[in-house]
């Protein structure tokens, strides 16, 4: 629970990071270095650290020695980024932002762009340190640290070449089938999408044989197409047909002029003038008529 002055109590919760968390002015000089945990920046196209802070690093003491103008920061800090946890803290780390001569007098969130660092494993370092030459020392207060990042990804497409029939595309992940979207569109495209493993799956629809569910792998700016082609089995193609009456076309009207389809399929079949080729235009004509 911070109480030095500027905060006095945490930003959310009971706990914050502080340099100076009960406001202890007893102290000749600090210097410290608050490493975040490990954090893996890969396969993201942008990445952002957020964190609430109060501070006042405006303070400062000038002196001269010789002709030369000297600037003491009584309180400043900075963020690094460490990409290699074997090296030990120093200023020499990549610096992200510095807050010298900026106040923060109450609570208030920064945003630091982190988007140079993708691809990597790092640690969020932050740097603070202090000289007391008079005035009041605050320390640095730290609290909500965030890192958040956009997924490079690429683009998943579903198409049919039939009207009917649902389509469910899931993502594929070490829990399972995780859903990403279902509908019936004919043609749809998904971008940026996470790169991984994606499951296609289909629904049925009446008469035509249902494909088995796809599995694709996207690629960070890959494509992944999937498509599902009915078709209608020989024997579901049949009764199909004798359903729309198509068997008709090829077959002899029954002398009483009534229709029964089942009679007239066995006509047609031994009805040595309808030849496969027939039936097979007509099968064709059918499934051009029912889309
Ligand atoms: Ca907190």
């Amino acid at each position: 629970m911070p109480n030095n002055g500027l905060a006095t109590s945490a930003h959310s919760g009971a706990n914050a990071w502080g340099g100076d968390l009960d406001g202890n002015q007893d102290f000749y000089a600090a210097s410290s270095y608050l490493y975040a945990p490990v954090i893996d920046l890969s396969g993201l196209t942008s990445a952002t650290l957020t964190f609430w802070t109060t501070f006042d690093f405006s303070r400062f003491e000038t002196f001269t020695i010789g002709n030369t103008d000297y600037t003491i920061w009584e309180e400043d800090g900075g963020v690094l980024i460490s990409t290699n946890a074997s090296v030990p803290p120093s200023l020499n780390l990549p610096l992200a932002v510095e807050y010298t001569n900026q106040i923060a007098d109450t609570w208030r969130q920064e945003t630091v762009d982190l988007t140079k660092w993708v691809g990597q494993t790092i640690q969020v370092v932050f740097y603070y340190q202090a000289i007391p030459l008079g005035d009041t020392i605050y320390g640095w207060t730290i609290d909500d640290i965030r890192i958040t990042g956009v997924v490079a990804g690429g683009n998943v497409s579903i198409t049919k070449n039939l009207g009917q029939g649902t389509w469910s595309l899931s993502s594929l992940s070490s829990i399972g089938l995780v859903p990403v979207q279902s509908g019936v569109a004919p043609s749809i495209t998904f971008s940026n999408l996470a790169a991984g493993n994606y499951v296609a799956q289909f629904g049925d629809v009446p008469f035509y044989q249902t494909p088995d569910e796809q599995t694709n792998t996207l690629t960070v700016g890959g494509t992944v197409q999937f498509h599902r082609h009915l078709f209608l089995p020989r024997r579901e193609s049949q009764r199909h047909f004798r359903r729309l009456g198509k068997w008709t076309t090829s077959a002899p009207s029954p002398p009483t002029g009534r229709s029964s389809p089942t009679r007239m399929v066995t006509g047609c079949r031994t009805t040595p003038s309808s030849s496969p080729e027939p039936i097979q235009r007509t099968r064709h004509r059918g499934f051009i008529s029912r889309k």
